[in-house]
């Protein structure tokens, strides 16, 4: 509500030091009564607020809470997460952000939720989504743009989560062709692309974001301790979700509009600077079965080419990498 907004306003332009009861009053407008009930539903939210006689309170931890409220204040987009969906725990956030989608949504309006329950990977594999620790976002958008330029926006995005990362915390994570971003040889993203289509017309791309955040290793279970990680474990602090979330969508929205303006050459550099899978000898498993060869580039619809023994180019545009 209002009064807990400005409340958390207070304190974070008190910035650590003490704020009296008797300021806080007077800051949002409310009895000395009022504010002691108020402290006391913070603390129910999970904030620590230390409390000292005559000097009043201060926060000495937040609880990494997402929120509408919580995306919605300081993001600096014009279209980008304008719109929030925000529940505590859903079954998928494509799921809903499809309906969203069919219900003629606003552009840029996000799906986040705490928790899902039924996350999805490609290929209807599982998407390990508990609550508290990760971002669980889908995002809609409605380019122009033909059907077979689509995985262009996965490469995109990838590039938008890289940044945001970068922009955040020391780590300086990479790209494995299309849709990971990997650190230290594990996956901390996961990017699954799905579209609303007819004929050669995009009707929405919805953009579906999984990203490992606070988890501790304990979190995992046991199958994925070897093959995933989060910004915790690597940096050994928490970031709050809200804030990379904030990050992401500035990141995106500024790479959306240079690619609706410039094409994909521009984004394409980018996502380059980032791969990991490029001039490796890679095997690429596809539906249709493995192919092994170099990777030597994504061409210029997002589609990774791969030379073979008998030196001839194949073109991959779909497939689970392993780097040999
Ligand atoms: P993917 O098919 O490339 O990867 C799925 C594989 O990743 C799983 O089979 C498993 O081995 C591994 N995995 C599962 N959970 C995790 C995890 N938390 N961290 C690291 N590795 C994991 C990747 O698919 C695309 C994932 C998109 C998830 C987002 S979350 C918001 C949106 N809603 C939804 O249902 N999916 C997307």
């Amino acid at each position: 509500t209002g009064l807990r907004t400005k409340l958390l306003e207070a304190f974070s332009k008190a910035d650590g030091e003490f704020l009296s009861g008797q300021k806080i009053s007077e800051y949002i407008g409310c009895s000395r009564t009022a504010v002691w009930k108020h402290i006391e539903d913070l603390r129910k939210e999970g904030y620590e607020l230390e409390g000292v006689r005559r000097l009043g309170y201060r926060i000495t931890k937040k609880p990494d809470k997402i929120s509408s409220n919580e995306i919605q204040l300081g993001l600096k987009t014009n279209i980008m997460g304008r719109h929030i969906h925000f529940e505590q725990t859903v079954s998928s956030t494509q799921k809903i952000a499809q309906s969203l989608a069919n219900d003629g949504c606003p552009d840029g309006m996000i799906v986040v939720a705490d928790e899902q329950t039924d996350g999805r990977g490609r290929m209807a594999r599982a998407w390990y989504s508990p609550s508290g620790t990760g971002i669980w976002m889908s995002m809609i958008i409605r380019p122009n743009i033909p059907v077979n330029q689509t995985p262009q926006l996965t490469l995109l995005t990838a590039v938008a989560i890289v940044q945001a990362i970068e922009e955040l915390t020391p780590l300086r994570p990479t790209i494995k062709w299309p849709n990971d971003i990997m650190l230290n040889g594990k996956k901390i993203v996961g990017i699954l692309t799905e579209l609303q289509a007819e004929a050669d017309k995009v009707h929405s791309v919805i953009i579906g974001t999984g990203i490992n955040v606070n988890q501790t290793i304990e979190h995992f279970p046991e199958e994925l301790r070897n093959i995933a990680t989060s910004i915790k474990i690597e940096t050994g602090t928490n970031l709050e979700r809200a804030q990379l979330i904030q990050m992401i969508l500035l990141k995106f929205e500024g790479l959306y509009s240079l690619y609706l303006t410039k094409g994909f050459k521009p984004i394409k550099l980018l996502w380059e600077g980032y791969a990991i899978s490029l001039n490796k000898m890679i095997v690429a498993r596809t539906l249709r079965g493995s192919i092994e060869g170099k990777a030597i580039g994504i061409n210029d619809d997002g589609v990774l080419l791969i030379e073979t023994a008998d030196r001839s180019i194949e073109r991959i545009y779909s497939a689970d990498i392993e780097i040999k």
